[in-house]
């Protein structure tokens, strides 16, 4: 029945779609299947090209965002990380509308967003989450356009030093290449967006401190030279067409919210563990190392403040200060009454091929322009960290650990 009543319309039925599925593929068999340009069609297609036109008119002529009922909106990738996850509760606090890119994984890798996260069912829900990757033009192109977001952060990357070395290509396509294609996605649909790239501080690899805007790159890692593309793709997009685009320089920043196998939170697990009579040593690399650590909330109230001011720039986010992962771990160990000589011990497989060895920021710019200031000092990190992930143990031990289901 089906099929006659379908052949009798001029389409397949599905019997020949089938058929046309096992010996052209799909993808044929739907393009021939695809109904010509219908009145609705064709209508739907110039409302696209006028909001286009409306959309670049608004960015050639130097107008900001177009802001309905006072609610902005954002698109944030990365939403799951670290950074992403206190940047979607930053906004939303700030009555943003905020949408998260994110990626597909085999279990929900959503956690961070706990705090934040409602059921899209419920009435009056600001925070959203798509799949996407920073692979895939297309769902980056399709999300910008549709979305039509005021501001995005590109805080989506392979953000793991180490790990760079072993996936090159990798890390420079998703970290790199990333960026160019969001830059595309923002220039095809017209968007007059604000853009923030999450730059790093491995970019200046072996420039000696302080660093600041005007200190030269030299990266020491797949992923400094990858973060230095996307830098200087975010310069040259806005030197060219005039996108809002600004680079944050952010110096290392960190919180419980840490991935696990980033040096700071690696120690603080392992910490909670050892006291609890879990492990008895933690391995570590190159303990000399000297970072420029501060508390994640803090950058990215930084990036939000980027995005705010009068003009694109770039700016180096940093506390000032510099400590080696040896008094890091120190500190981290004497917080609970622990030795922590008695503990770590040294295995050259964390060693990296080239090292960063002396990062220290100076974010006087940003003070300057921004206002912007860090205000929790490396002894309170550090506690706050071991403390979370005693309590983290703690819940898990005692069952009291819950965790909340996405219908993404
Ligand atoms: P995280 O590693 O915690 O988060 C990275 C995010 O990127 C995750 O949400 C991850 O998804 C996502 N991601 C990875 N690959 C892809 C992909 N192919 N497509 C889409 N999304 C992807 O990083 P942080 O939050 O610590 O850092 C945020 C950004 O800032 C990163 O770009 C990082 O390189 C940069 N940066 C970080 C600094 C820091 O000290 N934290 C300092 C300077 C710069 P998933 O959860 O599925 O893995
Ligand atoms: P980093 O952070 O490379 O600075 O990149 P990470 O915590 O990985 O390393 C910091 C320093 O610690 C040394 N180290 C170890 N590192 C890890 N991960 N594991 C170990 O066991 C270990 N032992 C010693 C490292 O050699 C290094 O010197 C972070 C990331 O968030 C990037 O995405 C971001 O751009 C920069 O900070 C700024």
């Amino acid at each position: 029945m089906a099929d006659s009543a379908a052949a009798a319309n001029g389409g397949p039925g599905p019997a020949e779609l089938c058929a046309a599925n096992h010996l052209t593929g799909g993808r044929a068999a739907r393009l021939r299947t695809r109904p010509g340009p219908s009145g609705t069609f064709l209508a739907l297609q110039r409302q696209a090209l006028l909001r286009r036109k409306v959309r670049a008119e608004r960015r050639l002529s130097g107008a900001g965002p177009l802001i309905l009922n006072g609610m902005k909106k954002a698109l944030i990738t990365g939403v799951s990380g670290q950074d992403g996850s206190f940047l979607a509760e930053l906004l939303v606090k700030k009555g943003y509308e905020v949408h998260g890119l994110l990626r597909r994984a085999s279990t929900f890798n959503t956690h961070r967003l706990d705090g934040i996260y409602r059921d899209p069912h419920e009435a009056g829900v600001r925070f959203f989450m798509h799949y996407g990757d920073l692979s895939d033009s297309g769902s980056l192109n399709h999300l910008i356009g549709d979305l039509e977001p005021d501001e995005i952060y590109n805080l989506g990357a392979q953000s793991h030093v180490k790990v760079s070395f072993e996936i090159p290509e990798y890390t420079a396509d998703v970290t790199g290449m990333g960026t160019i294609r969001i830059l595309e996605a923002v220039q095809a649909a017209g968007s007059s967006a604000r853009f923030y790239q999450a730059s790093s501080s491995e970019m200046f690899g072996s420039s000696p401190p302080p660093q600041d805007e005007d200190t030269p790159f030299h990266p020491r890692s797949p992923y400094g030279v990858a973060k230095m593309f996307a830098y200087w793709t975010t310069v040259n997009y806005r030197e060219s067409y005039g996108i809002f685009a600004t680079n944050g320089i952010l110096m290392n920043h960190e919180s419980p919210r840490r991935g696990e196998t980033f040096v700071t939170r690696k120690i603080t697990r392992a910490v909670a563990r050892i006291q609890a009579g879990l492990q008895d040593e933690l391995y570590l690399g190159n303990l000399a190392a000297c970072r420029d650590w501060g508390y994640a909330p803090e950058y990215v109230e930084a990036m939000w403040m980027m995005l705010q001011h009068d003009e694109p720039d770039d700016f180096v986010i940093a506390t000032g200060e510099s400590h080696s992962i040896r008094e890091f771990a120190q500190l981290a160990f004497a917080h609970v009454g622990l030795d922590w000589e008695r503990y770590v011990k040294v295995d050259p497989r964390y060693y990296r091929p080239a090292e960063v060895d002396f990062l220290r920021g100076n974010a006087a710019k940003a003070k300057r322009i921004l206002g912007w200031e860090p205000r929790t000092s490396f002894p309170r990190l550090v506690e706050l960290m071991v403390d979370a992930d005693v309590k983290l143990l703690e819940d898990a031990l005692s069952g009291r650990l819950l965790r909340s289901d996405r219908d993404q």
